[in-house]
């Protein structure tokens, strides 16, 4: 009786410390087909809410975050919170046939779960077949209200996807490879933030631009969504302060090139210190296993300072 009492007692301690900070956050996804133009073509692929990545969620550190998926698409599909340790809710993580049965094309299914000792960056996917290529979007983890960053704050914070873009439909890709116990086809191009750049073919006006003011500092927290490859990541005359991997904070440690495996993510701030101009972003893979092919392109976005006029192009 008295262990009941004292169980009880914990248990409301718990709610309203918890209560005092903590929100309830929702939304919705609706996952359906988005035509783009990509590579010189046009492709039908499955996105959440017509874009690509999809929309970015934004919680604080304690929140629970409940997320209304609406399979609009013609295939199955779960959703995946890629790196939240779902404690006392495993069912709501999302690997299709593990923890749950797929949502069938025109059903729904509400994610609930809550973000307990978790900050900074981490993301969601399709867990079906090979949906995450398109399916996916960040995860951005704030500190509960009134703590802050170990670092200091910065001016703007940006996502920066890393991902990979086929010619084709990608369950077109999987099935394929099924079907002559073949390796799938690599991919045609990387992308940032869904934009190949302009190393590829009619891709000079699909480059991901990031507009940055003289001084000003801003964390990027770059993730990589691609499917197979790790990932190097590099600004042109810029260096980063790695302060948080995977949703953990780190040592800070000053860099000039990250290197993402696929599924991680790293915080970066860089600072807009350099002449008024415009700086190249690029990332390009590694793979050492010999004699494997992978796709070995480039993708380039482009740094531009506020007040930059001359088109002149720093490289890497
Ligand atoms: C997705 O789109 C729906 C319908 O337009 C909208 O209500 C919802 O707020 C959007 N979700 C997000 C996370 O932006
Ligand atoms: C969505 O795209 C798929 C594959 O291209 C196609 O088979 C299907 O008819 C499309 N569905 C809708 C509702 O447009
Ligand atoms: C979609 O899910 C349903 C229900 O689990 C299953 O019966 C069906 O085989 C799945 N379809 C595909 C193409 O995997
Ligand atoms: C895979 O690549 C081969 C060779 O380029 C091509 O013929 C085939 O159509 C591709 N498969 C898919 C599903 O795009
Ligand atoms: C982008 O440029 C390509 C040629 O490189 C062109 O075919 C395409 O229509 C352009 N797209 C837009 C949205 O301007
Ligand atoms: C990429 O791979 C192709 C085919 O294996 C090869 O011809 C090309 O030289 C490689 N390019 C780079 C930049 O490594
Ligand atoms: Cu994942």
């Amino acid at each position: 009786m008295s262990r009941l009492l004292f169980l009880l007692l914990c248990a409301s301690a718990l709610l309203a410390s918890s209560m005092a900070s903590a929100a309830i956050v929702e939304h919705s996804f609706h996952v359906k087909n988005l035509t783009l133009r990509r590579l010189c073509s046009e492709q039908v692929i499955t996105a959440v809410n017509g874009s690509l990545p999809g929309p970015t969620l934004r919680v604080r550190e304690g929140d629970t975050l409940v997320v209304h998926v609406f399979n609009e698409s013609p295939y199955n599909i779960t959703i995946h919170w890629h790196g939240i340790f779902q404690k006392l809710s495993g069912w709501a993580d999302g690997p299709n046939m593990v923890t749950q049965c797929p949502i069938i094309p025109g059903s729904s299914y509400t994610y609930r779960f809550k973000v307990i000792k978790q900050e900074g960056t981490l993301w969601w996917h399709a867990h079906v077949s090979t949906l995450r290529a398109t399916v996916y979007g960040a995860l951005i983890i704030r500190p509960r209200s009134g703590h802050s960053y170990p670092f200091p704050k910065p001016d703007k914070e940006v996502p920066i996807l890393l991902g990979e873009w086929w010619n084709a439909n990608v369950i077109d890709v999987e099935n394929q490879a099924l079907a002559t116990g073949g390796a799938p086809n690599n991919s045609n191009a990387y992308t940032i933030n869904g934009r190949p750049g302009d190393l590829y073919p009619c891709s000079q006006n699909q480059t991901y631009t990031l507009k940055v003011e003289n001084g000003k500092t801003y964390l990027l927290r770059i993730i990589n969504a691609a499917l197979n490859n790790q990932l190097f990541f590099k600004i042109a005359n810029h260096k980063m302060t790695v302060v948080s991997i995977d949703a953990s904070y780190t040592q800070p440690y000053i860099t000039d090139v990250v290197v993402t495996g696929p599924g991680m993510t790293t915080d970066v701030l860089i600072t807009a210190d350099q002449p008024v101009g415009s700086y190249y972003m690029a990332a390009s893979p590694y793979a050492s296993a010999p004699g494997v092919p992978f796709d070995n392109t480039t993708t380039r976005g482009i740094l531009i300072y506020e007040g930059s006029t001359a088109p002149l192009l720093l490289c890497l």
